[in-house]
């Protein structure tokens, strides 16, 4: 094949999962509960019941996994230290089997001549944490900074890449305010805290990262590009509503250390006057990174309309005066999410554009899409839609590379079908197909696409 986008020599590629999605073993060699463990147990809140007690069963086959990263061909690997394998209870002893495990993993990728990039919460928060009111308190954001200190100092030496947290905003508002992801929780004023909670505690996973000396540290945000559904001020305005819910939250007190000037009129009330702020606090969450992480899926067109709840002591976070509307005339994936390859480009251009010199190099460090993929009769999967879904998102990061912005690296997600959240089991984004009956992995084309686009690159 001759169509693989080129990229610059030392550009790395990768493939990504996460703990929770794929470890199993929940309740082996000391592992204490999780938030996820709790909101997947309890009826009705994720697909068919499903539940991460086995997963992939990766806690076990792991050294299989690291055999089919290592004929992938790829630089590095994203995996997820889970923090209820390291401190059980969240606040008590450090359990070392827990830590134990990553060692042996990482020493596995090092053999194979694999990078290891580690994300230190893929959201599962202890249990005992949430016990205790979970990301809506500041003690949580310490026992983070706490963690991360200890998981450093086992495996900063050895580890070059760490993430502290991976999309933040799935943790406050899809956990604490749309309820879709666990805790479940259904708030306004909580979602808000829970958000800052969460800046702080990756300034303090950032202190306790270079006092280990890591190579490199960063964050990990799923990026939005909105589109206005009209041309209408008003919805430009919504668009600027979304942004602020799901972009400059982040990317303004981490690259800016300032808080959103559009806050106010994306929250009203619920902003104003709260009490979780402290000084000091933008100084450390926005200390400088040396890479910022970018996760990025699907556009969103958004359309202006009225709050979905107007006693507004009752309203929840993501209730902003704005609708989700479909884009016309584009594919969409299992997830339903709409295929627009050059709003990828648009995105990473148009944050260059808004940070200038204050936007660290970027690493892609998830892309991908679910697709209804069918094992065939002769055993393959011709995944021809995500073949075609990661070239043209490859292409277009290529494009805004030329267009200037300084990208460094991209991992696929996922390795591995997984436990997708709420979805369970049913939608896969594995390059690798997964048969949960038996555990059988089975490359599919999408794998064999990546080894060849990533070995053209080498020749
Ligand atoms: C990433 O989230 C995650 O980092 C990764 O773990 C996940 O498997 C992957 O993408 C694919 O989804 O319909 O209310 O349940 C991307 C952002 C947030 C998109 C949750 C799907 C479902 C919201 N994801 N969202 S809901």
């Amino acid at each position: 094949m001759t169509d693989f986008p080129s990229f610059p020599p030392g550009f790395l590629f990768g493939a990504a999962t996460a703990s929770y999605q794929i470890e199993g073993a929940v309740h082996e060699d000391g592992r204490g509960p999780s938030i996820w463990d709790t909101y997947s147990h309890t009826p009705g809140l994720v697909a068919n019941g499903d539940t991460g007690d086995v997963a992939c069963d990766h806690y076990h086959r792991y050294p299989q996994d690291v055999a089919l990263l290592r004929e992938l061909g790829v630089d590095s690997y994203r995996f997820s230290v889970a923090w209820p394998r390291i401190v059980p209870d969240g606040s008590g002893p450090v359990n070392v089997k827990g830590l134990d495990f990553y060692s042996r993993l990482v020493d596995e990728l090092l053999a194979a001549g694999i990078e290891p990039a580690a994300t230190l919460y893929h959201w599962d928060l202890p249990q005992a944490l949430e016990d205790g009111g979970g990301w809506r308190v500041r003690e949580t954001a310490e026992r983070f900074g706490a963690y991360a200190a200890v998981v450093a100092e086992h495996l900063g030496d050895r580890v070059p890449r760490w993430i502290t947290l991976n999309e933040p905003w799935c943790s406050a508002f899809l956990g604490y305010s749309v309820g879709r992801h666990a805790p479940g929780a259904r708030e306004g004023r909580g979602a808000l805290a829970a958000a800052h909670h969460l800046l702080v505690g990756h300034g303090l996973a950032v202190q306790a990262l270079r006092a280990a000396g890591v190579r490199e540290a960063g964050i990990t945000l799923n990026l939005d590009h909105h589109l206005p559904a009209t041309g209408s001020p008003a919805d430009a305005a919504a668009v600027t509503r979304a942004d602020t819910l799901h972009n400059l939250v982040w990317t303004e007190p981490i690259l800016k250390g300032r808080y959103p000037a559009t806050e106010e009129d994306t929250w009203g009330e619920l902003i104003t006057g709260q009490d979780f702020r402290r000084s000091g606090d933008l100084e450390l969450i926005s200390q400088p990174l040396d890479f910022l992480g970018i996760n990025y899926y699907r556009p969103i067109v958004v359309a202006d309309a009225p709050y979905r709840e107007n006693d507004a002591a009752r309203r929840v976070a993501t209730d902003n005066r704005y609708e989700e509307v479909p884009m016309p005339g584009v594919r969409r994936t299992a997830m339903g999410w709409a295929v627009a390859p050059h709003t990828f480009t648009d995105l990473l251009v148009g944050l260059r554009e808004r940070y200038g010199a204050a936007l660290p190099p970027v690493h892609i460090t998830e892309n991908g899409s679910a697709e209804d993929d069918e094992a065939g009769s002769d055993g393959a999967v011709h995944d021809r839609d995500r073949v075609a879904y990661l070239r043209d998102h490859l292409t277009a990061l290529r494009a805004a590379m030329d267009a200037g912005v300084d990208v460094r690296g991209y991992y696929v997600w996922s390795l591995l079908d997984n436990f997708e959240w709420a979805f369970g089991y049913d939608k896969r984004f594995g390059i690798v197909r997964v048969d949960y009956a038996t555990q059988r992995r089975t490359p599919k084309d999408s794998y064999h696409w990546y080894r060849s686009m990533i070995a053209a690159q080498r020749r």
